[in-house]
């Protein structure tokens, strides 16, 4: 197989063969491409917060934040302005280069999105990167967002079009679809991916993964979540996924998107060292780091910052209004 293309016609039979592989050829691979194309010791490091938290209308049956559970998580109403900045401001002290805002939203309304544009404002103010995932978005919204300078729209498409009605029944698959073209047209980095372990088959992991590469122009970023099981949520105690076919996975989305960021995204707290590092090797380039995700617990800074030095990984300072690289540690 050539590594130096870039394609959007990937097949199914070809995700799943690549699955079937010996995990050392896969691996081989991935790795090959992703030196082809990206530095093998750099991680971006993003921060992630809720700025509204709990009470969604949507019903996803993975999530702390879905009103039709019942979730032991504290519930927020928007967070003022100030409190982003103080948090912004410590990630960046942190050494975050892109600073990551949700909020638990079916979808925003006129009046949220303008205080979402605020928030961006405010946060481009500190030269960090901007991403923000506040639900489903008209095309308006999309250009909005845009002009206050943001710079990624996270919404992942989460599982396969054929699982996605296991796991939620509120919104469809081209729900999803269409807001990621609104995002696309509208001159933001897509930034989208999923969430492995919800008793979806490696069909649909296969699949979700088809879904990303086929996009007419691969997401500049895309996690890849472990679930996080929590209490009083459908998929709470659900089987685990055996952590093989997470890096199986992390690899073959390096493969099917060369150029793209790899997020290994939530679920690191319950990740020895060692998977992570099999991840990092398969072609994961970007964590979430800062001890909390949206409302679930991520590993202490200073745990990953001595899993970086151990691995000789550097944080990729790249900042979009500089375009400089720095390197913190
Ligand atoms: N409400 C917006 C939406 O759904 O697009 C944005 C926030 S939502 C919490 C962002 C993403 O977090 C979801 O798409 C899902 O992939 C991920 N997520 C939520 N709960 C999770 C969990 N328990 N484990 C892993 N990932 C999770
Ligand atoms: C993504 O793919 N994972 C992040 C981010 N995008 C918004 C969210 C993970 C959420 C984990 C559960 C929680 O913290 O509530
Ligand atoms: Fe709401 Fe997003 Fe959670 Fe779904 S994933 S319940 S849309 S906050």
């Amino acid at each position: 197989m050539p590594t130096d293309c870039v394609r959007n016609d990937w097949k199914k039979h070809e995700v799943l063969d690549l699955y079937q592989l010996p995990f050392n050829d896969l691996l081989y691979l991935a790795h090959r491409i992703f030196r082809e194309h990206h530095d093998p010791n750099k991680v971006q490091v993003s921060t992630l917060l809720s700025v509204k938290t709990g009470s969604c209308s949507e019903d996803c049956a993975y999530c702390p934040q879905s009103g039709h559970y019942d979730t032991d998580i504290e519930k927020e109403r928007l967070l003022a302005l100030e409190e982003v900045k103080e948090h912004a401001e410590a990630a960046k002290q942190n050494g975050a280069s892109r600073f990551c805002m949700g909020a638990a939203w079916r979808n925003p309304t006129d009046k949220n999105l303008e205080q979402i544009v605020q928030m961006v404002k405010l946060v481009k103010q500190l030269e960090l990167e901007t991403c923000v995932t506040i639900g489903m978005l008209t095309a308006t919204q999309a250009q909005c967002l845009k002009q206050a300078g943001l710079d990624y729209y996270n919404h992942n498409l989460d599982t396969s079009p054929e699982f996605y009605g296991n796991v939620i029944t509120t919104r469809t698959y081209q729900d999803r679809l269409d807001t990621l073209e609104h995002v696309r047209n509208a001159g933001i980095n897509v930034c989208s991916g999923g969430i492995l372990g919800m008793g979806e088959t490696r069909e649909d992991r296969a699949g979700l993964l088809l879904q990303l590469a086929n996009l007419p122009q691969h997401p500049e970023s895309v996690p890849i979540n472990m679930l996080i099981q929590i209490k009083g949520t459908p998929l709470h105690g659900i089987e685990k996924l055996d952590p093989f076919e997470f890096i199986r996975t992390i690899a073959i989305a390096r493969i099917l998107m060369p150029k793209t960021y790899v997020r290994l995204s939530a679920g690191r707290e319950d990740m020895n060292e060692q998977t992570q590092a099999l991840c990092f090797f398969a072609g994961a380039n970007s964590i979430f780091y800062g001890e909390t995700l949206l409302t679930a617990k991520n590993p202490a800074t200073i745990k990953d910052q001595n899993l970086f030095n151990k691995l000789g990984i550097e944080a990729d300072q790249i900042n979009s209004q500089t375009q400089e690289t720095t390197t913190v540690n």
